[in-house]
């Protein structure tokens, strides 16, 4: 096959841009560790309030300005609500399931997740501006799923 100079060139540059752009993506996710993040634990979803540590839901100070809060999530509720901690707080929330399918989402933060039955789903933020953030289910559970809200107060 007969090509111009030019078709050869733009051939060049796009092929090296596919494998440049791969590279990237590969070194970021492997090298950087910039992957989504993931936590593949599981437990019996029938089981929940016997499993630990989600037999006993709560807010535990865990270390200096750091917080552990072990959630459980039913229709519609969050277990425990109206969380409250002091500003400067590292808290690592540790959340399941205990029937459908729900969302985990901060306003004014970054933090979005999906808390599926049978699922470990953690997720770490640090809380520096004191004030009241809204926790909101946003998937779509029953309905009573636009009532599924709680708030993390930060003092
Ligand atoms: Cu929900």
């Amino acid at each position: 096959m007969k090509m111009r100079r030019s078709e050869e060139i733009w051939l060049i540059i796009s092929f090296g841009m596919i494998i440049g752009f791969m590279l990237i993506t590969g070194y970021q996710t492997f090298a950087l560790e910039m992957g989504p993040p993931s936590n593949k634990e599981t437990l019996d979803p029938q089981k929940v309030d016997e499993t630990a540590p989600f037999d006993k839901p709560g807010v535990y100070e865990i270390g200096e300005n750091e917080y552990e809060v072990v959630m459980t999530l039913e229709v519609f509720n969050f277990n425990p609500g109206n969380i409250e901690i002091p500003a400067g707080s590292t808290v690592h929330f540790i959340m399941t399931s205990k029937d459908v399918v729900h969302g985990f989402q901060i306003a004014k933060t970054n933090v979005n997740a999906m808390v599926m039955p049978g699922y470990i789903q953690k997720i770490t933020q640090k809380f520096n501006k004191p004030g009241e953030y809204l926790i909101l289910c946003n998937e779509y559970c029953g309905a009573g799923h636009h009532y599924m809200s709680t708030t993390i107060t930060v003092k």
